[in-house]
């Protein structure tokens, strides 16, 4: 049975050249950056190489700073912590608006801003899941620290208008941070052009590895820290290198700048042929229109089958996909994207999200079109929903 990961939102495999780059540091070249002696320094220049690789992929300037981190969940939270003690907590602002449809690692952190007394606006999306920059204007007033509008959404792929935003955010002198975490990689990123303040993303999006990640800062600006200690990261974020995850995460976002226009063609061609495929067969909906969505993603439900047992069936037949976010995935509530966009309750429980990488092959993609028939017409059978789904919600076979 042929094997196909279709899950790449959720995490990529790591490039075997990332993992070449990377191995001489686990047991050869393992000495502490900060140590004085030839064990630590031998490091210097994989950890110089892998930053300036950051700088050039995401367009960043030499004042601006990119720091280190364990991942994205981590960037996210310092943003939104280190703006609530910089401006909000005894500051004049008590203000952040952010989306209905970011990661956990922004909403629940809002939540929490929202226990320490902080008012957050939600912003809702339009019906092919973006947020309108004009929207972001209604709601900024002179009490608001921050706006956070992701890049590009992890479910649909959508891709927001992150320019005109910071643009507003610019104009009205309120700081702007974006979740880069699915843009990078799959769409050229460039911080300066977009004119964001700070940008957070995570190597195992892109083909490095896991538990490493960055935050952008424009200009240095400065930012409460979260992790006191030793002076690593210029004093920004303690903790010894994780060299390693250093030198992958910089070998991966050299080739995933490489392998952009690949993305932007190949892989596009691919998901393309996947969704034509799919959207053949009656009462399929896919979100978001193709030409404003990253690449790589499809999200469609379909109506009359649980998303879940979408999955159990995909994965019978090697095929991983999911039904929306991992973090999501363990609870059985409605798909909060497609509800957001609108969806009825009914068609948010059928949410299928498949993702596919430059190393998703042709012979993968005749496979799952294959295997997705199969489940739906097996699925469908044994749907009493969708055996007494009215004919005038059907569509026409
Ligand atoms: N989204 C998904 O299945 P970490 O886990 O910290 O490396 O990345 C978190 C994260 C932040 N922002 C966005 C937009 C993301 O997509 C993710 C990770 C995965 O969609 C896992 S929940």
């Amino acid at each position: 049975m042929m094997k196909v990961y279709l899950d790449n939102n959720a995490t990529t495999m790591v490039d075997p050249e990332v993992k070449s780059a990377m191995d001489p540091y686990f047991t050869e070249i393992y000495g502490n950056p900060n140590s004085l002696h030839d064990f630590g320094t031998a490091c210097h220049p994989a950890l110089r190489k892998a930053m300036d690789h950051l700088y050039e992929a995401i367009g960043a300037r030499d004042e601006d700073d990119i720091v280190v981190t364990s991942s994205a969940t981590e960037s996210n939270n310092w943003v939104l912590k280190g703006v609530y003690f910089d401006l909000i907590k005894d500051g004049e602002k008590d203000h952040i608006i952010t989306t209905e449809v970011e990661h956990p690692s922004v909403t629940a952190t809002c939540r929490w801003l929202e226990e320490q007394g902080v008012r957050v606006t939600y912003l809702p999306v339009n019906s092919d899941g973006v947020v309108e920059a004009h929207t972001v204007r209604d709601f900024i007033t002179d009490k608001t620290a921050l706006v956070s509008v992701m890049w590009a959404n992890n479910e649909t792929g959508a891709i927001f208008p992150v320019e005109q935003i910071a643009e507003i955010c610019k104009e009205k002198g309120v700081l702007f941070h974006t979740d880069g975490v699915q843009a990078i990689g799959k769409i050229p990123v460039d911080v300066i052009k977009a004119g964001v303040d700070f940008m957070s993303f995570s190597a195992h999006k892109f083909h490095g590895p896991k538990g490493v990640g960055g935050l952008y800062i424009r200009n240095g600006h400065p930012l409460t820290s979260l992790l006191h200690g030793g002076e690593h990261m210029g004093g920004r974020r303690s903790g010894t290198l994780n060299v390693p995850g250093i030198v992958g995460m910089g070998k991966a976002i050299e080739l995933a700048d490489y392998y952009l226009r690949f993305e932007e063609q190949n892989v596009r061609r691919l998901r393309d042929k996947l969704e034509d495929a799919i959207l053949e067969l009656p009462d399929i909906y896919s979100v978001g229109p193709r030409e404003n969505r990253t690449p790589n993603t499809i999200l469609v439900s379909v109506r009359g089958v649980e998303g879940e047992a979408m999955l159990w069936d995909l994965n019978r037949a090697g095929i991983a996909a999911s039904t929306g976010s991992a973090c999501a995935s363990e609870d059985l509530e409605a798909n909060p994207i497609m509800t957001a966009v609108g969806a009825d309750s009914e068609l948010a429980h059928t949410a299928v999200r498949l993702s596919l990488s430059r190393f998703t092959t042709e012979e993968e993609i005749d496979y799952t079109i294959e295997a997705f028939k199969k489940a739906v017409e097996r699925l469908r059978a044994i749907s009493s929903s969708y055996a007494y789904l009215p004919e005038s919600m059907k569509e026409k076979q």
